[in-house]
């Protein structure tokens, strides 16, 4: 069984103004597009390619550098595109909202940090939010497409909200100015589905 790339929940332009539909459309069709078939071709043939693609994450030392990349970029983006929502805006609730609150302090506390993480990335990576296995949230960063999944990740998690910060996420519309990008996120987090990420944990 190959991986497949998941349809989109809207449409390119839904996200504008704070994601122009160019950069949606380039991002999904042609980026997390080519990790998926990228993905498949290195797995084509292995015995590894019936596993799911949380299990191969979970073991990553044990396979290629091609696999690393393509399998994060294919986790990260399915991810990402969920946290996302047009009709987004409010905040986090219930136990999530709770968690926040203790291990951030409150919301705003939590949104600096998160933002802070995003910013600070050196080149391109991602910026996490993540459940440890203890029940602790945890703010955290990788380069390039390794997650807090893999094995040779140094925070380990699960992902619950994560922001791409390579320059394509954002370059045709930001250009140099990643924090504009990462200040516009916020008006587009779908707090439902990071409810509903942090309760199947
Ligand atoms: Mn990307």
């Amino acid at each position: 069984m190959a991986f497949e790339l998941p349809k989109l929940d809207y449409k390119y332009d839904a996200l504008e103004p704070y994601i122009d539909a160019i950069t949606m459309e380039i991002h999904y069709t042609k980026h997390h597009a080519a990790y998926t078939t990228n993905l498949n071709n290195e797995l084509n043939g292995k015995t590894e390619a019936k596993n799911s693609i949380e299990d191969i994450l979970k073991n990553i030392s044990k396979y290629s550098v091609a696999i690393r990349n393509n399998g994060g970029g294919f986790f990260n983006h399915n991810l990402f595109w969920k946290v996302m929502s047009p009709n987004a805006g409010g905040l986090p609730k219930d136990n999530l909202a709770l968690a926040i609150n203790k291990y951030f302090g409150n919301f705003e506390k939590f949104k600096e940090q998160f933002s802070g993480a995003a910013t600070k990335r050196f080149g391109s990576g991602w910026a996490w939010l993540i459940v440890k296995d203890n029940g602790e949230l945890v703010i955290t960063s990788t380069p390039n497409q390794d997650n807090p999944l893999m094995d040779i990740a140094e925070i380990k998690g699960k992902p619950i909200l994560g922001l791409d910060v390579w320059e394509h996420a954002y370059y045709l519309k930001y250009q140099n100015r990643r924090v504009e990008y990462i200040s516009a996120f916020w008006n587009v987090i779908n707090w439902d589905a990071i409810n509903k990420n942090f309760k199947s944990k």
